[in-house]
């Protein structure tokens, strides 16, 4: 008689995702976009990072103009033992050297390419990584001004003050079986998202909520967090101001203690 055991996969990097949210714990993530980086500075980067106890580096971007992924990420993880997960902006950006990938699904747009034409395309060459994936319901939110993502994913976003939406969209990808929901408002955005919009999504959702775009100080980190948001992520800002890294991270981690 065959008695098949299905082997499960470890899942650490989700794992500590889920863990955040069952322990009411926040985390910080950097945004590394490879196009605006150059190697040799990732090392001052990885120890920035490691000094102010920054949880995930994000890797990826909407376009990938630079042939250094796979570079960029050797050199972090020789300097870090920060959690590399990617955040594709297209089947490209794959590296076998992340720890996870982000295997997002535009489920706030109508574009079938970024819900499920790009997964069809890019599916033998992630599996074949061994990357651990992690299937992400993304919603992309109005940031007040078009950002890349807007642009490049063909597809409006959910409106800034649309809460109901935004919830039944996470709610849809809840059940539909993702295992994180990512609000983006777009790298750069000019507004970020309402904390009434991510309390809503947070109070109604058991997902691990991860929430970015438009972030540039530590306050308002801190209040996404008290919205119920689990993971914020800061690219932009720190591109200009690498001090942010350790004034965000702790607030971030302040709302952790006070939860
Ligand atoms: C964008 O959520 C990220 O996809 C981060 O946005 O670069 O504006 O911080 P910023």
């Amino acid at each position: 008689m065959n008695i098949f055991v299905p082997f499960m996969m470890p899942r650490p990097v989700y794992q500590s995702l889920v863990n955040l949210r069952q322990n009411q714990q926040k985390a910080f993530a950097v945004l590394v976009d490879p196009d605006k980086v150059n190697v040799p500075d990732i090392q001052k980067l990885a120890g920035l990072c490691n000094d102010s106890a920054v949880d995930y580096l994000f890797m990826g971007g909407s376009l990938m103009i630079s042939q250094h992924l796979d570079k960029c990420i050797k050199h972090f993880k020789s300097n870090s033992d920060i959690p590399v997960i990617l955040f594709p902006g297209s089947p490209s950006q794959v590296s076998r050297y992340a720890d996870a990938l982000f295997y997002l699904s535009l489920i706030s747009g109508r574009n079938p390419e970024l819900l499920i034409g790009a997964h069809v395309v890019s599916a033998p060459m992630v599996k074949a990584s061994g990357l651990e994936v992690i299937s992400t319901g993304y919603l992309v939110i109005d940031g007040g001004a078009p950002t890349t993502v807007s642009y490049m994913s063909n597809s409006a976003p959910i409106p800034h003050d649309k809460n109901d939406i935004a919830l039944c969209t996470a709610m849809a990808g809840e059940m539909q079986g993702k295992h994180v929901l990512y609000l983006d408002a777009g790298s750069g955005a000019k507004n970020p998202i309402s904390e009434s919009m991510i309390q809503k999504v947070s109070e109604n959702t058991d997902l691990p909520l991860i929430v970015g775009g438009g972030i540039r100080e530590a306050e308002k980190a801190y209040l996404n967090c008290k919205a119920g948001a689990d993971v914020i992520v800061v690219g932009n800002a720190i591109e200009k101001d690498l001090s942010l890294i350790k004034e965000i991270s702790s607030a971030v981690h302040q709302c952790s203690i006070q939860v």
